[in-house]
């Protein structure tokens, strides 16, 4: 194979984070390491440059996919850069360990946040949700485990109607589920304690990018002083913005706002599908990590602990 191929696999996990099969921050990332994993595992690469080539050129296309989880840049720099050695056989036992020890590290930051972020819920309290965040279900899981009652408003979520899975997997955690279209959330935050929503990204000024509809939700929480939690793991944090790099938010394809049918009856319009938006930090009571819960304005302290103040791009080749 040429160094310019794309493995099928890669391909493959590609095609499906683009249509969303695979979705979700935190799953788009173990879904992009583990495409990263099988390409080490499989290549038939003869020399090491080769070998790195064809890693970068994965990670590159993958990268491609979804301009606004922060996540997947995140989970092929960790991979990249820990692709080490002098043979081709150096460099595949160190990518495939890179991606093993990813996943892993996720799954326990996942446990460790949702332990924290459950501390947030008291027995009998009322949570609202918008869209669907692994972050957030571990919270839930934690505080079920706990043997605390939680009583959850699930918002549909346009387009993609992420919220049927929230609710879903809320009942199966045994929690009673009221389900609403997006426009009632107003009318149900007087019931709620709390609003929990996740992230796709972070900035360094605290601002959230998360799923479309975040923003309006958040800003009449805050009128109603009802405290608004992001749970995101430090993986979410998006370290470009240290240096006045903004996070692309992604437009999605219109199919999945209105069908050919009603565009085509309702005559000439323009049809925009931003998947994200950005909430500011002030409607934000708290980002809850696997570190700890923080202020949305003091995550910036976190980051420069995290990453630095230099972002490398490890799939670019060298100059
Ligand atoms: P976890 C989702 O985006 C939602 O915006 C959700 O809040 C966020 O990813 C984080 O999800 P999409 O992929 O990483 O549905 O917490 O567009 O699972």
């Amino acid at each position: 194979m040429t160094t310019t191929e794309i493995y099928p696999a890669v391909e493959e996990t590609a095609e499906k984070i683009a249509s969303m099969e695979i979705r979700g921050a935190a799953t788009i990332a173990t879904g992009a390491a583990r495409a990263l994993r099988t390409q080490a595992a499989e290549s038939t690469a003869s020399e090491p440059a080769a070998f790195e080539r064809e890693m970068r050129a994965a990670a590159r296309h993958l990268l491609d996919t979804r301009p606004t989880a922060v996540s997947l840049p995140n989970s092929l720099r960790y991979v990249l850069e820990r692709m080490e050695g002098h043979t081709v056989e150096e460099l595949r036992v160190s990518t495939v360990a890179g991606a093993d020890e990813f996943c892993e590290r996720l799954d326990t930051a996942q446990d460790d946040l949702g332990a924290v972020g459950a501390n947030r819920l008291n027995d009998g309290d009322s949570v609202l949700f918008h869209c669907h965040s692994t972050d957030v279900m571990s919270c839930i899981e934690v505080a079920r485990e706990q043997g605390k009652d939680l009583h959850a408003i699930v918002k549909e979520t346009r387009p993609r109607k992420q919220g049927q899975i929230t609710a879903r997997q809320l009942r199966e955690l045994g929690v009673s589920v009221t389900f609403i279209v997006d426009g009632a959330a107003g009318r149900y935050l007087d019931d709620a304690d709390h609003v929990f929503v996740g992230a796709d990204s972070i900035a360094a000024d605290g601002s959230v990018v998360n799923k479309i509809g975040t923003r309006s939700l958040a800003v009449i929480a805050r009128e109603r002083d009802t405290p608004i939690v992001v749970a995101a793991q430090t993986l979410k944090l998006a370290p470009t913005t240290l240096s006045g790099h903004s996070v692309e938010i992604e437009m999605r394809d219109e199919s999945e706002v209105i069908s050919e049918d009603d565009r085509a009856e309702i005559g000439d319009i323009e049809v925009e599908n931003p998947a994200f938006d950005v909430t500011p930090p002030r409607y934000v009571d708290a980002i809850v990590t696997e570190r700890g819960q923080f202020p949305p304005e003091s995550i910036v302290v976190l980051m420069r602990e995290l990453f630095g103040e230099q972002t490398s791009t490890p799939w670019q080749e060298p100059a």
